[in-house]
């Protein structure tokens, strides 16, 4: 590698090397003394020292991509959901040991300066861990990739509850410092919105301009992106708005000091805050504002800083993939088509064939409502040159289409990306269905479904750009980080290999039959249950009892995810030990934990959350039942508390309606750390089941066709109620006002919408879950059954690692090759 002037070496690794190093750090960038420093000097002394390792790795990469260009992913999201960072920098660095060594020498504990970090919660759920989960791969697999983001000031909402309900408190993750953002203000982006297009003929040939009518600065923020073990450390860059300084000049010379103070203010709201909506866009202007603004300035910077000065950008396809994390970044279509043509003069077919092999894009759900669509009013006054580019766009491919299937023109229509109906607006995922080189869905069954329904058209028109790549999660967070017990006892049979290559875990089979294995396996779980019972009772004020079946569902709260019918088990339970049905002392003792947000206008998913609530007070507080069974309700469901609360589950509840969740994430952290499953065919639950064995796994409730069998032949739910006695009584009961101090109307929206709607066919499913839960019982009063099965869920989901995830995007979409780093 050439370099002119030699990397700077990182501190020593080893514990006096750390040492001193952070008491540098605490001396000079904190500027305190051991005795004085806060908890939070002491924990941002412990990420800048950690971070010092990393950096000249960080510059290692940065050089040797800069000399050697190879073809590079660039993730383009709005989320990325990242989680605690200085965990993972230890692990990545190989430097846990040494830390809590070196810490201790000066009279601190590890542990707690870890407990300091605030976690940036800048995704919503799914969506954006996937997202933190890629990169994390991409950078461990030595992939040049780059992810592109936002930086919001406000993450996720925090979620507290007041009498049972959700209120949100805005979550200001940035008031104690980041340590681990590098702010590169010198290589900000203006971004422009608004004002019209001009265009003129010269030399006969036609071209256009877009005028603006204002813009923002994209100031970014860099992340490091650590290799396990591999000293690759690859760049998460998050784009934060500001006002332009011409904007604030203008208007400071007409001596306007107010208002100039008011565009900054106007321009920094672009990336103010996350929208707390999970899987159903909300449609608001600022929203799109957020979209073009993040994706432009990638563009930007990609094109101007990333390629080397005079690169020839018709070979961009040969140097990047970008990929299109759902429809959030799709405006990044017709903007690289507007770089390409309107500011570096490539003629439109060219451009846009390179544009269509640049991109790719990933569909992450079925529900029509969550595909995002831009009323064309909207979209022409904030980004008049788009519109244009993409009318333009969907002409030529309408053209297209007619050529293939003739002059079809209720299919013309249906696959028009301009919707006329019930305003003209733009579909999102119409578009990045014509601009891309690959569309991909997140498991099987629903890239099926994408195939054959959502996208149904589009799959007859391009078959070849349809393709699958079943979601994964990251072991080193999720296995490495969040079970060290279970990750010392896997290292202990097999070796340290299935960190990067978990396909290894299939070497722990022969493990499920060994009987001191499974006790040690259970003595781990139970660790791991106490680690919650801490972590409880610290942050909430919870008392769970160790000794019972935790049974978990935690994601976000929708109607689709059905949280109802679960809640519909809780109150079967308790109304039949209140009944005597069933003996407390002799039936299985269970603690079901509930963990969800619900989107803040998400009028039903709130008063389901007050129901699940309302119910946990009235179970928790009656003697009798409170023996056998208790329901804890964590507020504020995070990746941190997953990191706990994953490791110690011994049932994961995963119990959509078949067709609905497009894969689920949850799903592959509770089986790869032992939980069992129940759960519906669904999403990726059905390649868990496949790979775990139905000897392994309770399934239960309807399969799609089934499902959309019964809702095209007219769905009634109440008839399930006037069949079903004990669904009856559970519906009573909620009815009655037994959880909600006697008080019928409080739950009545929810009972009423079940018996007359039921959307997502909570009703239909009720027996056939109860039936599972029976199983479910039966099966857990035999812990050595129990145990091998957990084991063989272990030893069976290696397949669910996002390395294998990035090897199949590589393999099928990318066509990228690793670059280790060398030195
Ligand atoms: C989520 C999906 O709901 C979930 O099924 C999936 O596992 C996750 O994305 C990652 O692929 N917003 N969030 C999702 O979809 C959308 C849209």
């Amino acid at each position: 590698m050439t370099e002119t002037t030699p990397l700077i070496a990182s501190p020593e690794l080893n514990v006096e090397g750390f040492t001193r190093q952070y008491l540098r750090e605490l001396t000079y960038t904190q500027g305190t003394t051991l005795e004085r420093a806060s908890t939070n000097d002491k924990y941002l002394a412990l990420a800048r020292t950690v971070r010092s390792y990393l950096m000249s790795r960080w510059n290692r990469t940065v050089t040797q991509q800069y000399h050697e260009p190879a073809r590079a992913v660039a993730y383009l999201s709005a989320e990325f959901l990242l989680g605690r960072q200085l965990d993972n920098a230890l692990i990545a660095s190989g430097l846990e040991e040494i830390a809590a060594e070196g810490l201790a020498g000066l009279g601190l504990s590890l542990d707690e300066l870890r407990a300091a970090e605030v976690e940036p919660g800048l995704g919503n759920g799914g969506l954006g861990r996937l997202a933190a989960c890629f990169i994390d791969s991409l950078a461990t697999m030595n992939i040049p990739a780059i992810g592109y983001g936002i930086r919001y000031e406000f993450g996720i909402f925090r979620q507290t509850f007041v009498d049972g309900r959700q209120v949100e408190e805005p979550d200001n993750w940035l008031d104690n410092g980041s340590p681990w953002e590098i702010a590169r203000p010198e290589q900000e982006v203006e971004i422009s919105f608004g004002g019209h297009t001009e265009t003129t003929t010269v030399d006969g040939v036609e071209k256009t301009t877009w005028v603006p009518g204002w813009s923002v600065l994209a100031l970014p923020y860099n992340y490091m992106v650590p290799g396990y073990l591999n000293g690759r450390v690859n760049t998460l860059r998050l784009w934060s708005a500001r006002a332009t300084h011409a904007f604030d000049l203008k208007i400071f010379n007409y001596g306007d000091y107010a208002e100039a103070v008011r565009a900054q203010t106007f321009a920094e709201n672009i990336t103010k805050v996350l929208y707390p909506e999970d899987s159903t866009p909300q449609g608001k202007e600022l929203r799109l504002q957020q979209q073009y603004f993040f994706v432009a300035a990638s563009l930007h910077d990609f094109v101007e800083r990333v390629l080397e000065a005079g690169f020839d950008l018709h070979d961009l396809p040969e140097r990047v993939a970008f990929q299109l994390n759902d429809t959030h970044p799709v405006i990044a279509i017709p903007e690289l088509m507007r770089v390409l043509v309107d500011l570096k003069g490539l003629a439109w077919d060219e451009a846009w064939a390179i544009t269509q092999k640049c991109f790719a894009y990933t569909c992450h759900t079925l529900l029509p409502e969550a595909l995002e669509v831009w009323p064309v009013e909207l979209m022409s006054r904030l980004l008049p040159r788009h519109m244009e580019i993409i009318y333009r766009i969907n002409d030529e491919f309408l053209e297209q289409v007619r050529a293939k299937f003739g002059n079809d023109e209720m299919l013309v229509r249906r696959m028009s990306i301009i919707a006329e109906y019930p305003e003209r607006a733009v579909r999102m995922a119409y578009l990045a269905s014509v601009g891309t080189t690959k569309i991909n869905g997140v498991a099987e069954l629903h890239s099926q479904l994408l195939r054959d329904k959502v996208l149904n058209d589009f799959a007859a028109f391009a078959p070849e750009k349809f393709t699958n790549v079943t979601n994964g999660v990251t072991p080193r967070r999720f296995v490495r980080l969040a079970n060290p017990g279970l990750s010392a006892l896997i290292t202990e049979a097999i070796g340290d290999g299935w960190v990067t290559d978990l396909s290894r875990l299939s070497e722990l089979e022969p493990f499920a039959d060994d009987a001191e294995f499974r006790r040690r396996f259970r003595e781990i779980k139970r660790g791991n249950k106490d680690r919650l019972v801490t972590l409880l009772k610290n942050r909430d004020g919870i008392d769970i009892d160790p000794d019972t079946m935790l049974d978990v569902m935690v994601k976000r709260l929708h109607e689709y995810k059905r949280q109802l019918l679960k809640v519909l088990h809780v109150v079967s339970q308790y109304d039949r030990l209140k009944s005597g049905a069933i003996d407390p002392a002799t039936t299985v003792h269970r603690t079901f934990v509930f963990g969800a947000k619900a989107a803040p206008g998400y009028q039903m998913a709130k008063e389901i959350i007050a129901l699940i609530n309302h119910v946990g007070a009235r179970v928790n507080g009656d003697p009798v039942v409170s023996q056998a069974l208790r329901v804890a309700f964590p507020a504020n469901y995070n990746v941190t508390v997953a990191e706990t609360l994953v490791p110690a589950a011994d049932l994961s509840e995963q119990i959509s309606l078949a067709g609905k969740e497009a894969s689920g994430t949850g799903n592959m952290k509770f089986a790869l750390n032992g939980a069992l499953t129940v759960g519906t065919d669904d999403g990726a639950n059905v390649e868990i089941r496949q790979l775990v064995g139905d000897e392994n796994f309770f399934l239960f409730g309807l399969t799609e066709p089934e499902a959309s069998a019964i809702q095209e032949a007219g769905y009634r739910p109440s008839s399930y109620y006037e069949q079903n006695p004990d669904l009856r009584r559970v519906l009573d009961l909620i009815a009655s006002g037994e959880f909600s101090g006697g008080d019928r109307s409080v739950f009545e929206p929810i009972v009423s919408n079940l018996l007359h709607e039921d959307r997502f066919m909570v009703l239909a499913d009720f027996q056939s879950y109860m039936d599972a839960q029976e199983r479910v019982d039966t099966y857990y009063r035999d812990q050595e059954a129990w145990s091998r099965s957990a084991v063989l869920n272990v030893a069976r989901t290696g397949f669910f690692s996002s390395d294998r995830s990035m090897q199949d995007y590589l393999d099928r979409i990318w066509h990228a090759s690793p670059v280790p780093i060398e030195g």
